[in-house]
């Protein structure tokens, strides 16, 4: 657990700093152009997926395998599960592989509209990382809270695109059993993961492949106004979009405690909690906030300035 949050950080250092042979004063060693080591990346992990296969078993562990005469197989990049995602960061368009195994059916609430996670959740999985060599780095066999928004960005790119299960707990016995999980493989560009941050485990540069089993999430509410942060993040309740910055401020909604800069606190102009069964309870129901009205323009009461 400990192992696994301290990988999964990403560190904002942009240069490493080495000693130099001779010379007690280090030296900055320059990072890598992002296009010349995704090029790189990018034919790892391609070259990976036409020479390996993957088998699954009933509960979605998997086994890569490297194909040989005496262990053939259909390689991953003729899988029809395979999908990738475009991430343009850097300059560069990253191609962001993965397998749907499963996409999960969801908690058994009945609402569709809680059983993915927004790249500010946090989640409830098991994982496991390998390197294109296939030398593993972390896992967490168990299931680990796990927050999106701490993570590397390949995985709050595709997390989102799987749902969560169902899981019932044995009273007698305080086990947990885990149903409908969502289940897939990511193939990461180091881009999208520690680039030049190096460690004993992954050296800088190295793309990583990561299958996951996602059991839970819990939504998030970065300010305490009792907004969901994926309401104030996205507004429409789809899995990606941009940070929406009602006051033009600099602060996204989801950490501004006064979304319209009205003076009033967000969580003050919205004085009780509208509450529709069966939708996040405990918390106002985004898509039922008031307008202001007589003389509102239209908008929820707190993105209303002109609402007092
Ligand atoms: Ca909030
Ligand atoms: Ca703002
Ligand atoms: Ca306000």
């Amino acid at each position: 657990m400990k192992l696994s949050l301290r990988l999964l950080l990403l560190l904002p250092f942009i240069f490493v700093m080495v000693g130099c042979p001779g010379d007690d004063s280090p030296e900055e060693v320059q990072v890598r152009p992002y296009s010349e080591v995704y090029a790189e990346d990018i034919g790892d992990i391609e070259d990976f997926m036409d020479t390996h296969f993957i088998t699954v078993d009933a509960d979605y562990n998997v086994t890569f395998t490297k194909i040989t005469g005496s262990t053939p197989g259909a390689p991953i990049s003729g899988r029809p599960d395979l999908y990738f995602k475009t991430i343009s960061k850097d300059g560069v368009d990253y191609k962001l592989y993965f397998i749907k195994l499963r996409e999960g059916l969801g908690n058994n609430d009945s609402d569709p509209n809680n059983d993915n996670p927004t790249k500010l959740d946090s989640i409830y999985a098991s994982y496991k990382g390998y390197k294109t060599d296939l030398t593993s780095f972390d896992e967490a066999s168990t299931p680990d809270w796990l927050q999106l928004d701490q993570v590397i960005q390949g995985w709050k790119e595709i997390f989102p695109l799987f749902k969560t299960g169902a899981s019932v707990t044995d009273n007698s016995t305080g086990i947990t059993t885990f149903s409908d999980f969502g289940a897939g493989i990511m193939f990461i560009p180091s881009g999208l993961a520690y680039f030049n941050i190096s460690s004993t485990s992954i050296p800088s540069y190295t793309p990583i492949i990561f299958n996951f089993k996602l059991m839970k999430l819990r939504y998030k509410d970065h300010d305490g106004d009792k907004i969901l942060s994926k309401d104030e993040y996205l507004g429409t309740g789809l899995v990606s979009g941009t940070a929406i910055d009602s006051d033009g401020d600099g602060k996204p909604n989801y950490g501004d405690f006064d979304d319209d800069n009205d003076g009033k606190l967000t969580k003050e102009e919205i004085k009780k909690p509208i509450i529709t069964p069966g939708v996040h309870p405990g918390w106002y129901d985004f898509a039922s906030i008031p307008v202001c009205s007589p003389g509102g323009n239209g908008k929820p009461r707190h993105l209303d300035s002109s609402c007092k």
